[in-house]
């Protein structure tokens, strides 16, 4: 049978990437966020040393209006370029996708009365979310994923609806790794508290002018940090609504909220890698990792 060996709370701001300068990246930066990008490091490390066959990836920046959508082709190439910091982050990827999962994920969505579609326009540009957090958590893009689509629910409805349907998505993928007799990393790629600057710094990455945005949104943050290392997930997935509304959270695409569902509302600690604001946003590396024998208390 199928498994999640390790489920992640990976956050995408492209200024992670343009931080490290990837060959694959076009622009040159002096560094940066480094307290995010050594957490990376380290859970990149540990990923090193789990058996596992495919990365499934949610991402809030594919944002699908009519149901939800999974990559459906073995390989996309192109570049990617985000639409609000193309001064950042124009990277050129060469990716896996391992579509017998995806149409599995896809088939047992369905079966819940989810809308579904698999993306097989080999011209598809990959969204940067999905790029940034795959690259910083395997750099060597030696394992297929799969990306999932996130549908705007919270938009036409309500964050409410947004937790059932993301809810009812992450049991489906479950099923479906299951099934697979695969061993998979489940990745929710978003950051947590969503205020941001209006004006860019004139260097990007210079660090005395990062900062958190706001001190609400940060003790909000905090105390999403602190349940998750009591494990108290059904706690965190109840809060959500609030939590995403007063923050205008990056939750609200419903990665967080797929991601526990799939894992069964973990009650033991997160490991916990790093937290640090990007132009304001709140953004942690969360780590689940049901092997008792491999979980680690990080920070
Ligand atoms: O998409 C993002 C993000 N989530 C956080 C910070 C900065 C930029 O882009
Ligand atoms: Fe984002």
């Amino acid at each position: 049978m199928g498994e999640i060996v390790l489920g992640t709370l990976a956050p995408h701001p492209p200024h992670l990437v343009y931080a490290d300068n990837p060959e694959q990246n076009e622009p040159h930066s002096e560094g940066g966020w480094e307290t995010l990008r050594w957490g990376y490091q380290r859970l990149a490390r540990k990923l090193k040393n789990i058996d596992y066959d495919a990365i499934v990836i949610f991402t809030p920046h594919w944002q699908t209006y009519i149901g939800t959508h999974f990559l459906g082709l073995p390989n996309f190439k192109s570049k990617s370029v985000d639409p609000i910091f193309p001064n950042l982050f124009r990277y050129n990827y060469d990716l896996e996708v391992d579509v017998e999962l995806s149409n599995s994920m896809r088939e047992f969505a369905a079966d819940e009365g989810i809308i579904t579609k698999m993306m097989e326009n080999p011209d598809f540009r990959v969204d940067y979310g999905t790029i940034t957090s795959c690259h910083l958590l395997n750099p060597e893009w030696d394992k297929p994923i799969v990306a999932i689509s996130s549908n705007r629910n919270r938009h036409y409805y309500s964050v409410e609806v947004m937790n059932e349907q993301a809810t009812a998505l992450g049991k489906a993928c479950l099923k479906a790794i299951e099934e697979s007799d695969k061993k998979v990393v489940l990745v929710a790629s978003h950051s947590l508290s969503h205020r941001h600057f209006v004006e860019e710094a004139p260097l990007p990455e210079d660090m005395s002018r990062e900062h958190i945005y706001n001190h609400s949104q940060y003790v909000w943050d905090m105390k999403i940090i602190e349940l998750m290392r009591q494990g108290k997930m059904q706690e965190v997935i109840d809060l959500m609504p609030e939590f995403t509304e007063q923050t205008m959270a990056e939750t609200e695409g419903g990665g967080l909220t797929w991601l526990m569902a799939a894992m069964g509302y973990p009650d033991y600690s997160a490991e916990i890698y790093g937290y640090q604001s990007v132009i304001g946003t709140g953004n942690v590396v969360a780590a689940w990792d049901p092997n008792e024998s491999t979980r680690e208390l990080v920070l």
